[in-house]
C-alpha cells in the first residue's frame, strides 16, 4: 500500500473549533524522495464526512428599517442545506427571531414549522418597533431550530446582526441603515449558536460608535467607514499564520 502525505490548512479560531480551509494530498509513490522538492499546489476543499458535518446551512432574509416610523421589518425568505437533525429523517425547521439589548431579550417571534425538509421556504414577515436612537444598540438574533414533537427542539444554527457584528452580518446591518425604507436581502452562513452569541458580549467598538454618532440622513454612507475599518481589522487578525505555527513549535 502506498502512503499519502496530507497537509491540512486551518483557520485559527481563538474561541471555537478551528475551521479547515483546505488540504493538499501528495501520494508518496508520486514523489522522488531522493531530491528536494519545492513546488506550489492549489488547495483542495475538504470533502467527505468531516467537511459536511461541520456545515449547518445558510439562511436568507431581508431587513428594512424606516427611521421616521421606528419600524424594523424582517422577512425570513428561505434556508438551504440545513443540517439533518432527526434520526431517520431530515429536520423540521422553523426560524426564531429575537431582538436583544444589553443581553436582554426585548422581543421574540417565530415562523411556521416546515416539516421534513432541509431547504425550507418561508417568505414570512415580522415587524418590530425600534426608535432610531435605539436601533444602533440592538442585536438581531436569527436562529434556525429543528422542531421535535418529543423533547426540546434543537437549535441548528444562528446568526447575530448588529453594529458589533463583523463580516456579512455587519454588512447586512449597515446596508440596511444606509438605505432607509428599502428592503435588503442577504444570505448568511449559519454558525454554531454559542459561537454566534459571542458578539452579544462585545461592546461597540469606539470607531463604530464614533462613526454612527454622525450617521444622519444627509450622510448615510458614513457608516461604511466603520464597516471597512472593522473588516480590515479582522483581516489582520486572520493573517499572522506565522505566529500560530511558531506558537505550536
Ligand atoms: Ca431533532
Ligand atoms: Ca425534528
Amino acid at each position: 500500500m502506498s502512503k499519502t502525505l496530507v497537509f491540512g490548512i486551518y483557520d485559527f479560531d481563538r474561541f471555537s473549533k478551528h475551521d479547515q480551509i483546505g488540504e493538499v494530498k501528495i501520494p508518496l509513490c508520486q514523489v522522488d524522495l531522493a531530491q528536494t522538492i519545492e513546488e506550489w499546489r492549489d488547495l483542495v476543499s475538504v470533502e467527505g464526512d468531516g467537511g459536511q458535518e461541520n456545515k449547518l446551512g445558510d439562511i436568507c432574509f431581508s431587513l428594512r428599517y424606516v427611521p421616521t416610523a421606528g419600524k424594523l421589518t424582517v422577512v425570513i425568505l428561505e434556508a438551504k442545506n440545513l443540517k439533518k437533525m432527526d434520526v431517520g429523517g431530515l429536520s423540521d425547521p422553523y426560524v426564531k427571531i429575537c431582538l436583544i439589548q444589553n443581553g436582554k431579550r426585548l422581543k421574540k417571534k417565530k415562523t411556521s414549522i416546515k416539516k421534513c425538509t432541509l431547504n425550507p421556504y418561508y417568505n414570512e414577515s415580522f415587524s418590530f418597533e425600534i426608535p432610531f436612537e435605539q436601533i444602533q444598540k440592538v442585536n438581531l438574533q436569527v436562529t434556525v431550530v429543528d422542531y421535535d414533537r418529543i423533547g426540546t427542539s434543537e437549535p441548528i444554527g444562528r446568526c447575530v446582526l448588529g453594529m458589533n457584528a463583523s463580516g456579512t452580518e455587519l454588512r447586512h446591518w449597515s446596508d440596511m441603515l444606509a438605505s432607509p425604507r428599502r428592503p435588503i436581502a442577504q444570505w448568511h452562513t449559519l454558525k454554531d449558536p454559542e459561537e454566534a452569541d459571542a458578539i452579544l458580549n462585545l461592546k461597540l467598538r469606539e470607531s463604530i460608535i464614533h462613526t454612527s454618532r454622525f450617521l444622519s440622513h444627509r450622510h448615510p454612507f458614513s457608516l461604511f467607514q466603520g464597516r471597512l475599518l472593522h473588516s480590515e481589522e479582522r483581516k489582520m487578525t486572520l493573517q499572522p499564520s506565522a505566529t500560530i505555527s511558531e506558537a505550536m513549535t
